[in-house]
């Protein structure tokens, strides 16, 4: 917790439900953990996925990053999910004349000030992480936005039809070429960017956005060193499902999973993420120690000893206590809890047999409240459990004030 009581929050998200939901957990803490200047108490920190980013025209695009940025400041097209709000396209319709670009990829005359001003900073020698606070400077976001990595490790699609840039298939073919795999080149030798594995080591909990797992949170997790730190975290590890009764919430999630080979259900995604089998826990002196998964824990135990996690008891619309989940199973995995839809209520029991605490909660983020509240029980979840969150946090969850 911060020296003001309220936690640090880390969110790894990308696309448009990432950024929609990355809004509801800064709502979300305003309202629990609120200051006096109407913003939070809390730490937000969001690390983004750049995996989507493309040189297109001379210029450098990062649409994952300007879609939290322009969704956190209010300025983005919530009617066409990208893009700024009062766009317009002379640009691009000189662009297309010229035949420049692609044709089937529009840059707005607002949004290509964002690409002219990162491409220019990127020239002059600044990091991807500097470009990224520069841009995100503009507005007070009420978070602090980093990249997953300084190094460009853009998305790849392999189809039958050729390798190409995720944005060709996934905007120009609609993901409708059947996938075999994707790629990030040159990923194997990236570093997470400057703050990356920090936010990650001092975080209370740790927030997926529901979020495209293959081309969102995927490429987060690709970046070496990443996904080890989150396996590592003392804070709790929470995330929240894409899929609703077997579809996505939005885009094509669908298509990018069966090209890895998971079904597009919540479950199936869920145990993709994997239970975290073991944890390490920075205890009272500060050191770190790790946790075998079969160790007995209790809830009432302090700071730095594991609470018991065999049985994750729900009690018709009580929260579940974390403190009392199984984690039997999913050696490596990365996950605490995994939010489920209300529509895959009965995917519940079966995760949790297979030691997968699996609260089921309203996903569908429709406006700013259903977000907040999303974001609210997703975090209510992670503070309910893990070490050194204390009686005041626990009890201030914000879950139940439902419409
Ligand atoms: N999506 C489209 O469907 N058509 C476009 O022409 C398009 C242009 C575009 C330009 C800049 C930008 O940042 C994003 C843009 N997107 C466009 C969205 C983008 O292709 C994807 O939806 C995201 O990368 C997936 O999260």
């Amino acid at each position: 917790m911060t020296a003001t009581d309220a936690p640090r929050i880390v969110v790894l998200a990308g696309g448009v439900g990432g950024s929609k939901f990355v809004v509801g957990v800064r709502e979300a803490a305003r309202r629990q953990w609120p200051d006096a200047a109407g913003g939070t108490r809390a730490e937000i920190t969001v690390i983004a996925n750049t995996g989507d980013d493309l040189w297109l025209s001379g210029l450098r695009l990062q649409p994952d990053v300007d879609s939290m940025i322009y969704a956190l400041a209010g300025v983005n097209d919530t009617e066409r999910g990208w893009g700024r709000t009062g766009e317009s396209e002379r640009v691009a319709a000189e662009l297309h004349a010229w035949g420049a670009g692609w044709p089937w990829f529009t840059l707005g005359d607002l949004d290509l000030g964002a690409h002219i001003a990162r491409t220019g900073w990127l020239r002059d020698g600044a990091s991807v992480t500097e470009v990224v606070a520069r841009l995100a400077s503009r507005w007070p976001l009420g978070v602090r936005l980093l990249p997953m990595t300084d190094a460009e490790v853009d998305t790849h699609v392999t189809t039958d039809h050729g390798r190409m840039h995720f944005q060709e298939w996934w905007t120009r073919h609609r993901a409708s070429l059947p996938a075999q795999s994707f790629d990030w080149p040159g990923v194997e030798h990236s570093a997470p960017a400057p703050g990356v594995l920090e936010a990650i080591a001092a975080a209370d909990v740790i927030l997926f956005a529901p979020s495209n797992p293959v081309v969102s949170v995927g490429p987060i997790l690709t970046v070496p060193g990443i996904a080890d730190a989150v396996r590592a975290a003392s804070g709790t590890v929470v995330g929240v499902s894409p899929i609703i009764a077997g579809a996505p919430v939005r885009g094509m999630a669908d298509a990018c999973l069966a090209a890895v080979g998971i079904p597009a259900t919540a479950d199936a995604v869920g145990r993709h993420y994997g239970v975290r089998a073991a944890r390490s826990l920075f205890d009272a002196r500060g050191t770190t120690s790790e946790i075998a998964a079969d160790t007995p824990r209790h809830p009432s135990s302090p700071r730095g000893v594991e609470p018991d996690l065999r049985s994750c008891a729900r009690e018709g619309g009580v929260e579940p206590d974390l403190r009392s989940c199984a984690r039997e199973v999913g050696a490596g995995g990365l996950l605490d809890a995994w939010l489920i839809g209300e529509e895959d209520a009965a995917l519940a029991e079966v995760l949790e047999g297979e030691g997968l605490c699996a609260p089921v909660r309203p996903l569908w983020m429709r406006d700013l409240d259903t977000s907040a509240r999303l974001a609210a029980d997703a975090l209510a979840v992670g503070l309910s459990a893990g070490p050194g969150h204390n009686d005041r946090v626990l009890h201030a969850a914000p879950t139940g004030q439902r419409s």
